[in-house]
């Protein structure tokens, strides 16, 4: 750690400030930019712990930068992981008042929820296969803290990987009833179709970004509980939306989820 822990619980404050107040910053590696993976990391934790004194529940977790079209994107080359609270969670077909946000984008995602803990070191596919329950399609909103979305790996690890809401829906599966290598996935804006791709794109499968999370977290010594909403990480780029806009996901076999922007 290079920061002191006035300087993380600052760091937290301001980002946190920033995503309440729908307003955004520069990255906080311009001003610390000896900062590391671990200061990071303890930045998201302390945004945890403010959210919960307020008395947020965390339900779940998410993998992003985990295809290379979001990788390139944003211009980095390995995932991040980050949690997700309950406020976050917006019903199926309801709205979301883009007033309270920055510069919302939307990501086609598959989530796992999990029957079963998961703790690494050692998850792989298999381990996280026989741990979920079943799997669901998921749009997930990213709204970064940072100005144009501008950022390094880790001032986004500290803005807790740009989380902002999620919507799941459409119908649920076992995963050993789907192959989701090749389960393909169409986000319509308005409408219109404006991306496409397959569930390979991340990482050569979407249980591949839930392994490396457990793996992740169980170096922290941490676990992933059964009961946990993992977002598996978006499939193609994120596509920027705007007040008024109403998008639809649409994966193989797994039917339609719809959210609005109001
Ligand atoms: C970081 C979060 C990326 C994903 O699914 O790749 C993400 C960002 O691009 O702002 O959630
Ligand atoms: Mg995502």
């Amino acid at each position: 750690m290079k920061l002191a822990q006035e300087a993380i619980e600052r760091l937290a404050e301001h980002l946190e400030r920033c995503e309440l107040e729908a307003r955004d910053t520069t990255k906080i590696t311009d001003d610390y930019p000896d900062m590391d993976w671990e200061d990071a990391y303890a930045i998201q934790e302390a945004i945890k712990r403010r959210k919960l004194a307020r008395g947020a529940r965390v339900v779940g977790f998410k993998a992003g930068l985990t295809s290379h079209a979001k990788m390139r994107q944003m211009g980095v080359s390995t995932p991040c992981f980050g949690f997700l609270v309950d406020d976050y969670a917006v019903p199926e077909g309801g709205e979301i008042d883009t007033s309270v946000l920055i510069h919302p984008k939307v990501e086609p995602e598959i989530a796992f929820v999990t029957k079963a803990p998961l703790k690494g070191p050692g998850c792989h596919i298999g381990t996280v296969l026989a741990a979920t329950d079943f799997v669901i399609p998921a749009i997930e909103v990213i709204d970064s803290r940072y100005r144009d979305f501008k950022f390094d790996l880790k001032s986004v690890i500290a803005d807790n990987c740009s989380s902002s809401r999620f919507v799941v829906g459409g119908r649920i599966a076992p995963p050993q009833e789907l192959d989701l290598r090749t389960i393909g996935v169409v986000l319509e804006k308005n409408g219109e179709p404006v991306a496409f791709g397959a569930g390979a794109a991340v990482l050569g499968h979407p249980a591949s970004a839930v392994a490396m999370l457990a793996n992740e977290l169980g170096r922290r010594g941490e676990e992933i509980p059964a009961g946990s909403l993992i977002l598996s990480g978006g499939i193609t780029e994120a596509v920027s939306v705007q007040k008024g806009d109403a998008i639809t996901l649409r994966v193989q076999h797994l039917g339609s989820v719809g959210v609005r922007f109001g």
